[in-house]
């Protein structure tokens, strides 16, 4: 029998790795026959918000995005979206960036679908509109080679333009595939693991992470990572982009 007292999940003052072993339920207004787990907030110090839902059959997400916008990704399952007047079947692998002042509806899931959610306050630049919806997916094909390295590739999901201020990347590292340096930098990260095990580096301490893992960087918090075990590892991660530092 496992040791209910030991957990990987660490939370610390720039970091944190949250394993699934010890989410507890949050219940979310207009989310309703889900589990709602919030993995990374304001409360620890952080600027972006990740939840991760999973739906009943009779599951549904109704709302009405404020301040912050939502990028949804569907982990695993699917499920109807109606937004802007357009209804969609988002399946795994598929996502919707739903911008500021934008309602949205999520139903008739497939029982257990998953939902990956990152939140950003929106911070309008000048001569730039604010973003519409935007629907994609994951795609290897469409994942360029990151510096330089053929075992590393990385996936924008969102337009790269100004108007956005936050990224949303999918970083497939192949066997043998490490960050080519420790990076040192102002953008926060969230990320969730998708496929594979790793080891990172956060804040010079070396976590083992898999599959369904969850990680906080917070700005400086410095990274590295590398892939471990017999198949690629493979992550979706949120940045802020493309405004003033202050
Ligand atoms: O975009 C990034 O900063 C990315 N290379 N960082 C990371 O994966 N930890
Ligand atoms: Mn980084």
């Amino acid at each position: 029998m496992e040791i209910s007292a030991l957990t990987r999940s660490v939370v610390k003052r720039n970091h944190a790795v949250i394993a699934p072993d010890g989410y507890i339920n949050s219940n979310v207004p207009g989310w309703t026959n889900c589990t709602v787990n919030v993995i990374i907030n304001e409360q620890m110090g952080a600027r972006l918000c990740q939840t991760i839902i999973t739906l009943r059959a009779d599951g549904q997400l109704f709302g009405k995005t404020q301040a912050s916008q939502i990028f949804f990704y569907v982990v695993e399952g699917q499920c109807q979206v109606t937004i802007d007047g357009a209804e969609r079947t988002l399946a795994t692998g598929q996502f919707v960036y739903v911008p500021i002042g934008q309602e949205y509806l999520f139903k008739n899931p497939a029982e257990g679908t998953q939902l990956l959610t990152f939140h950003k306050v929106y911070e309008p630049l000048e001569g730039h509109p604010t973003p519409g919806v935007v629907f994609g997916e994951k795609d290897d094909s469409k994942a360029p080679v990151y510096m330089n390295d053929p075992a590393l590739r990385i996936q924008e999901l969102l337009p790269n333009e100004l108007a956005f201020d936050m990224a949303v990347n999918i970083f497939t590292y192949d066997l043998g595939g490490h960050l080519p340096m420790v990076e040192t930098h102002i953008m926060e990260h969230g990320l969730l693991y998708l496929q594979g095990q790793a080891v990172y580096m956060l804040d010079q301490q070396w976590y083992p992470v898999k599959k369904g893992d969850s990680i906080w960087m917070a700005p400086y918090c410095q990274q590295w990572a590398t892939t471990m075990g017999k198949e690629p590892s493979v992550y979706i991660y949120y940045k802020n982009v493309n405004r003033f530092p202050t």
